[in-house]
């Protein structure tokens, strides 16, 4: 593959995140779906590296195994410590704080403890598996502790970490109690990166107020060492999503969908882990205004929203769905008829192809979460247009704003510019449609995922080396 950089091939690549890229089949592991897994396994086949992270499963206590000849290497984590490291102090604490979805603050010192431990854990498994001089890459808010612990036990690997999420500024960050620790993990890197340019200088700025660092240019000044901090937004596999919504199949199931919904004229579509990040609430509500107001007509518009179950065992998310399904049966009480629901709701986790199958029927795409690192539902549903039709309406306050400037861009905070944006799309012309989408496609076939992971390893290389 002409597009792999030498730093696959070069020193073995040990990832490490909290989910091993596996989910559990009737007979054994399948690799798990989603673009992030497809394009960093063969990048781990080619290197002779190694995954390592849970199984999914508190009961499990899994020896390391092979998928598609990737070695997986479990790290056991007990039921507690899912309760305090994972639904507490990584969702309940870290989420909305990264997220500025600030509630009322609860810092908790038992599910830090966790962390630490959880953590320290991780840490112990890559110094014991690392071969000399390996190229170790850590994902994700779950394991900010690792980089720091990892370094001072194997001083010879190199280090990455990448951020899925948004990296919070330092008004906010400067919260956490634990606000030192955190940034003392993540500065055993040699290279820290983030979704967004403004991740990347928030993350400098709290380690400049909070320790005092010596930063200049994107790099951060160590006793021995730099840590380099730069933005790398992350992508989907574009090919594979073209590809998907070109077969004979999806085209078949678009058509069926948009039959079983009553050949309405516009297909609005939500897709979303049911998050309260996501702004699944305020897009309801903006919906409904537009159809009390008249300005939408339940007989030409209707909305689908699908809504992944996810953490399901915290209680933000317990309430988040009570809300949205409450709405949801609002809505449709008031302007449904029989057979024709206005809002078709979907709680489930669908198949990959049926959610493709989803994006080609959508007319127009509403993407308005709050806060997010990136949003890949967003550049999903562009990739499955291969028809060159659709509109994007995209928060400002996704990290795939940055790139995909001819969505229609709107403030989800701001309801009326919401459903005005909303209006923007539904009768936007079909030359300006098509304008837009090509401008989208574009963007998204030049930036995808390899791309993504080559530039993120190419710079982890560079920045493993000595000044
Ligand atoms: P998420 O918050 O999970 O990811 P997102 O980037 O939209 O958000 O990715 C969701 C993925 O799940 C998409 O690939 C989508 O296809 C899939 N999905 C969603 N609903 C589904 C359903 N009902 N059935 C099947 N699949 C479904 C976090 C950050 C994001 C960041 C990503 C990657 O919060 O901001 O973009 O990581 O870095």
């Amino acid at each position: 593959d002409s597009t792999s950089n030498d730093a696959s091939s070069r020193n073995p690549i040990v990832i490490a995140a909290n989910r091993l890229p596996v989910m559990r089949t009737d007979d054994g592991w399948a690799p798990s779906p989603g673009g992030l897994v497809r394009a960093l396994l063969p990048m781990l086949r080619e290197s002779g590296g190694t995954w390592v992270g849970w199984t999914g499963n508190s009961d499990d206590h899994v020896e390391p195994f092979h998928v598609d000849g990737v070695d997986l290497h479990p790290v056991p984590i007990s039921e507690e410590e899912i309760e305090l490291y994972y639904e507490g102090f990584s969702n309940d604490a870290l989420w909305p704080l990264y997220h500025d979805a600030l509630r009322d603050s609860t810092y908790d010192a038992a599910q830090w403890e966790a962390y630490r431990s959880v953590n320290e854990r991780f840490a112990v498994t890559l110094a014991n598996i690392a071969p000399t001089d390996a190229t170790v890459w850590i994902h994700d808010y779950q394991l900010q502790l690792v980089p720091g612990m990892l370094r001072e036990q194997r001083p010879d690997v190199t280090i990455g970490f990448f951020l899925h999420i948004p990296f919070p500024p330092y008004e906010l960050f400067s919260r956490l109690p634990w606000r030192e620790e955190i940034i003392t993990g993540l500065l055993g890197c040699d290279l820290v990166g983030f979704q967004r340019p403004k991740g990347a200088t928030n993350f400098i700025a709290c380690a400049q107020q909070l320790l005092g660092v010596d930063a200049h240019d994107g790099i951060i000044e160590n006793a021995e060492y730099q840590t380099r901090v730069d933005s790398f937004p992350i992508s989907i596999d574009f090919g594979e999503v073209e590809e998907m919504a070109a077969g004979r199949a999806t085209r078949k199931r678009t058509s069926q969908i948009r039959a079983r919904l009553g050949d309405p004229e516009v297909i609005m579509l939500g897709v979303d882990r049911l998050d309260y990040t996501k702004g699944i609430g305020l897009r309801l509500q903006a919906f409904a205004q537009l159809l009390e107001d008249g300005r939408l007509d339940p007989e030409r518009h209707v909305l689908v929203q699908v809504a992944t179950p996810t953490r399901e065992a915290v209680e933000h998310y317990k309430d988040e769905r009570a809300q949205i399904e409450r709405l949801v049966g609002e809505i449709n009480g008031r302007f449904s008829r029989i057979g024709l629901p206005v809002v078709h709701y979907l709680y489930q986790t669908l198949p990959y192809d049926e959610l493709i199958a989803l994006y080609r029927a959508g007319d127009v795409m509403l993407v308005t979460p709050f806060r997010d690192g990136m949003n890949l539902v967003a550049k999903e549903y562009a990739a499955a247009h291969i028809d060159g039709d659709g509109v994007l309406v995209l928060s400002e306050f996704a990290g795939a704003a940055d790139e995909l400037t001819d969505a229609v861009l709107v403030n989800p905070h701001d309801n009326e510019a919401l459903q005005d944006a909303i209006l923007q799309a539904v009768a936007m012309h079909r030359h300006e449609r098509r304008h837009r989408m090509a401008g989208l496609r574009d963007q998204i076939r030049k930036s995808d995922v390899q791309g993504w992971a080559d530039r993120f390893l190419t710079a982890l290389l560079h920045a493993g080396e000595a000044p």
